[in-house]
């Protein structure tokens, strides 16, 4: 096992992994930036290493500042934890050539994953269902084009290879604006992602997101851990996650889980991992891989008793998973309730010091966040400043939990999202569960109309 391992994030989920590096007996050495130097789990490091000024692009994507300090500190792996170079696949490299594990996947499975249109031929080679488009790159000559749209069926989407979470995509209604919209995208994308490679899908009008987390070793054992709904989102932002997902069959889960773990073992797939689909009229199909740990994963963690964020370490130190498929059971509910520190109407950014923090607790209630009262929210990063998971026997149960756990909870002097966190945990749509990728967007229309 691992001695030490340097954290390369911030945030709740730098002290997520710190706390699985206690567990385990490794020492945790953090990095922060000029404006996270009074972070929480700085202050309980055992070591702790500027790398740079409070711009991302000078601190936590500054992979020179990182190895170089993974080498003065003498860690001998790097976590990347979500976001910043969690899915860079040079980042992986660079750190492997260094003489570090990476705790992830291999630079090649994060680059094909990376890759959109590699990672659906991935799936359709190794049986996993794919929304039905042109399985690969489109070609330049319209004629073609025109005909993949013909049988592919409108309404169609466009979507960038170099894309994905919502980035570089163009719904298509009719074969008249299809060639337009296709260059438009080629050009953004060659501009964004520095690739000018587009697929074709047919679009789904009303589906929801549902992912499954997999985890698998060195030695091709590969397990999925069940499915999270994470439909309630804003501007693919998601903003609420739960597992496991409502009203969808066990025995259509265990179907697609089994594939999902299959394809693991077939392209070699180490690490935790996470296959997006879009659920609708009962089917399942497959639109991205994400190669990294989730901002969602507790969810999972609360309903399988699997802590996965320990398990990506052992792996990546070249242990054995430590359960079998059938040792995996999916008990109780969980809801996680994502905090930001933004106007919970009009959702602007709102950074500051926080005067007051009272988090809540009790039965089936866990915090994952870094904050605490005094600790100033620096306006330079991602607005999420920590997660309010509940978890119950029940989906009923869990929400209530929540209810209770949200009205406990204090937080004063920035703003944050936790009113509308409180409204929706009494949504009569969201009560009754299964809602689709569009209803918290139609539900906040709704909510500006009724206020006005
Ligand atoms: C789609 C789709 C409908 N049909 N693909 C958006 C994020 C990216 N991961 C894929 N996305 C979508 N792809 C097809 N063929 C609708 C979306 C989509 C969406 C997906 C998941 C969660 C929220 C979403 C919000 C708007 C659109």
């Amino acid at each position: 096992m691992f001695k030490k391992i340097l954290v390369a994030n911030r945030g709740e989920i730098a002290l997520r992994i710190q706390r699985a590096c206690r567990e385990l007996g490794i020492k945790a050495v953090m990095v922060y930036s000029e404006a996270d130097r009074d972070a929480k789990y700085v202050k309980l490091a055992d070591e702790a290493v500027c790398i740079g000024p409070a711009a991302s692009s000078a601190s936590y994507l500054n992979m020179p500042a990182l190895i170089s300090a993974a080498e003065v500190t003498d860690a001998e792996a790097i976590h990347p934890g979500y976001g910043f170079l969690s899915e860079n696949a040079d980042f992986a490299e660079r750190v492997e050539q260094s003489g570090f594990q990476f705790i992830g996947p291999t630079a090649e499975s994060i680059r094909m994953m990376g890759d959109k249109v590699s990672a659906k031929q991935a799936m359709i080679r190794a049986g996993v269902p794919c929304v039905p488009g042109s399985d690969g790159e489109l070609p330049d000559d319209p004629v073609l084009i025109r005909r993949i749209g013909r049988t592919v069926g409108y309404p169609v989407i466009i979507k960038a290879a170099g894309g994905g979470g919502g980035r570089g995509m163009r719904v298509v209604h009719t074969e008249a604006a299809l060639i337009n919209a296709v260059q438009m995208t080629k050009a953004e994308a060659a501009a964004a992602f520095g690739n000018p490679a587009v697929y074709m899908e047919k679009f789904l009008l009303n589906p929801r997101h549902i992912e499954i987390q997999v985890l698998a070793d060195k030695f091709k054992n590969a397990v999925y851990l069940g499915e999270r709904d994470c439909s309630m989102q804003r501007r693919h932002q998601k903003v609420i996650e739960e597992a496991p997902a409502p009203g969808i069959p066990r025995k259509l889960i265990e179907k697609i889980g089994e594939r999902c773990a299959a394809a693991c073992k077939k392209m070699g797939y180490r690490g935790a991992g996470t296959f997006e689909f879009l659920y609708e009229n009962g089917e399942f199909y497959f639109i991205e891989m994400n190669t990294r740990v989730q901002v969602e994963h507790p969810v999972t963690e609360l309903v399988t008793g699997i802590d996965i964020v320990k398990t990506q370490i052992l792996v990546a130190a070249g242990e054995k998973l430590p359960f079998t498929q059938r040792q995996i059971q999916i008990k109780g509910h969980a809801i996680e309730c994502r905090v930001n520190a933004e106007d919970p109407f009009k959702f602007t950014p709102s950074p500051g010091r926080i005067t007051m923090w009272h988090p809540p607790g009790g039965p089936g209630v866990r915090v994952d966040s870094h904050i605490y009262t005094n600790y100033f929210v620096p306006p330079n990063y991602d607005s999420m400043v920590g997660k309010i998971i509940a978890y119950g026997d029940t989906r009923d149960q869990a929400l209530a939990r929540m209810r209770t756990a949200l009205l406990e909870t204090v937080v004063e002097g920035i703003q944050t999202n936790i009113p509308l966190h409180r409204e929706l945990m009494i949504d009569t749509h969201f009560m009754t569960g299964g809602t689709n990728i569009h209803y918290l967007e139609e539900w906040l229309v709704q909510r500006k109309k009724l206020s006005a």
